[in-house]
């Protein structure tokens, strides 16, 4: 575990030299005192990204010879594979078969970007026709220059991918703030792209608190753009602090993504998919299924189902054999989620299965999967994000009901509709007021297809060709072409 900071292709300690503590969430142990890094290293990340990007040869390298880099930085995180997803766990506490496959995933976010790169070479610019035949227009995309990244805690080293691999392959250079819950395989990060041959300055890593070290990057003049994936409230003071010198911002915040379920559905595949939805990675997922609405005939079975499904969760240490539930990330974050079930109940919910401890788990921040029905659509617990193992599971009469409910929030991040009817199945998806809608299914992602959300759950969209185009300027250039005087 690393104990400096990586800027400028160096190891440095902090600026003022203090550390912050990493918690196993499994066992509440203290396993790290990992760097905090404040304003003054944000300013040296910035100044080393700058210089990187102005003066090195990153954004004047050809796209097939950065895809090079980036899939030397594939093969290596596919090479610690293991440790990198063992890290995860101790970090994050999610089961190790999740953090293997969120490794793999990370991998395929840098191949897949490596290919982009290269694509660029293809097509440096694109003619335009225009009606005035003097003149010819050419148009052209540039690396918007150094970017910022603030990213979350749920799939550390994934999240990073997710804005690292399309930043550098577009030619930015890139400032990189993990979430202080989870540093571990940031700080990994940059031996790896040190050893995957990335020169110096082009991706810097400061560990440290928001206050302390995000929001200097957010307000930080020498940076061109931000993108943050996290909470609403910090989602709007970054683009408060980027509006002050008009950053270009990408953000991904939250959701409360319902999945709608028609009588005619599999009930079997739906209750896999909600299990799927909800409980992987503790519910702590942006897009989660969090409210479920099923059709009046087939709540009752699809209740019971679920009821009994959810108690039969291996729920422990994700590192343990078998386990298919772990911890909550932090202390902070299983009292937010209790104090919701405890506000939702209040507000006149019905927990239909767990909400509370597992029994016997006295240590950690573990929860049982919590199902919880009977709430108005006003509850608390129907609204807002809880981000963690509770499911809101509630009726409806008719397709027009389901689709009002629907989308009836101020997130639209995803959404996700089963039927055997295929034509009514798409009709919905259309009406969902979402940027990610599932059929027959609910939260497969795919590094090729556009992620992000309508209203409050952000702004722009990251993966697939969308996620570079966020890291891209477009110059147009018109030539006047003719010897005649205009
Ligand atoms: O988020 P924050 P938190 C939601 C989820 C969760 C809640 C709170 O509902 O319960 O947010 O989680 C950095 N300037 N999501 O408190 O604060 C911080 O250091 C600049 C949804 O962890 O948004 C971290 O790196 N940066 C979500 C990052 O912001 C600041 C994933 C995220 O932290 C900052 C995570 C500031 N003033 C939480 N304050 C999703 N969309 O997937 C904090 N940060």
């Amino acid at each position: 575990m690393r104990e400096k900071l990586f800027i400028d292709g160096r190891w440095v300690s902090p600026a003022k030299g203090g550390t912050f503590e990493v918690i196993d969430p499994a066992s509440e142990a203290i396993i790290h005192r990992a760097p905090a890094g404040t304003a003054d290293d944000i300013d040296l990340a910035v100044r080393a990204a700058r210089q990187a990007f102005d003066h090195g040869p990153w954004p004047r390298m050809t796209g097939k010879q950065r895809a090079a880099v980036l899939r030397r930085i594939a093969e290596i995180i596919l090479e610690r594979k293991q440790e990198l997803a063992r890290l995860e766990v101790m970090d994050n506490g999610k089961p190790l078969p999740e953090a293997v496959w969120d490794i793999e995933d990370t991998a395929g976010c840098f191949s897949f970007y490596a290919g982009l790169a290269q694509e660029m070479d293809a097509k440096p610019e694109e003619v335009i026709p225009l009606a005035e035949p003097r003149f010819s227009a050419k148009v052209v995309q540039e690396p918007v220059g150094v970017a910022g990244a603030i990213i979350p805690w749920n799939y550390p080293l994934l999240m990073a991918s997710w804005k690292v691999a399309p930043a550098l392959a577009a030619g930015c250079t890139m400032v990189l703030k993990p979430s202080e819950l989870t540093p571990l395989t940031a700080l990994e990060l940059g031996a790896i792209v040190e050893q995957a041959g990335l020169p110096a300055g082009v991706l810097n890593i400061v560990t440290g608190l928001g206050p302390d070290a995000g929001q200097p990057l957010s307000e930080h003049p020498g940076i061109d753009k931000i993108a943050f994936t996290g909470s609403v409230p910090t989602g709007a003071k970054i683009m408060a602090a980027a509006a002050r010198d008009i950053k270009n911002v990408s953000l991904e915040l939250g959701g409360k993504s319902p999945f709608v379920v028609f009588a005619d559905s599999d009930i079997d595949k739906a209750v896999e998919w909600i299990m799927f939805g909800i409980f992987w990675n503790q519910g702590q997922v942006c897009s989660a299924t969090s409210r479920v609405l099923v059709e009046e005939s087939l709540y009752p079975a699809l209740l019971e189902r679920l009821v009994a499904e959810a108690a039969k969760i291996k729920i422990g240490n994700g590192l343990d054999d078998g386990t298919l539930l772990g911890p909550l990330v932090s202390r902070g974050q299983y009292e937010k989620v209790v104090a919701a079930i405890e506000r939702g109940r209040a507000e006149g919910a019905t927990v239909a299965a767990g909400g509370g401890r597992p029994p016997g788990l006295n240590t950690g921040y573990f929860l049982e999967p919590t199902v919880m029905t009977d709430m108005a659509e006003d509850n608390f617990v129907w609204r807002e994000e809880i981000f963690g193992p509770v499911v809101c599971v509630k009726s409806f009469r008719d397709e027009a009901e389901a689709i009002r409910m629907s989308n009836d929030s101020r997130f639209g991040l995803a959404a996700a509709v089963m039927s055997k009817d295929r034509a009514r199945a798409e009709r919905v998806a259309r009406a969902f007021r979402a940027g990610i809608v599932w059929i027959n299914c609910s939260q497969p992602t795919f590094t090729e297809a556009p992620w992000g959300g309508y209203k409050q759950s952000g702004i722009g969209r990251e993966l697939g060709r969308w996620g570079l185009s966020n890291y891209l300027e477009t110059k147009q250039t018109t030539t006047f072409e003719s010897e005649e005087p205009w």
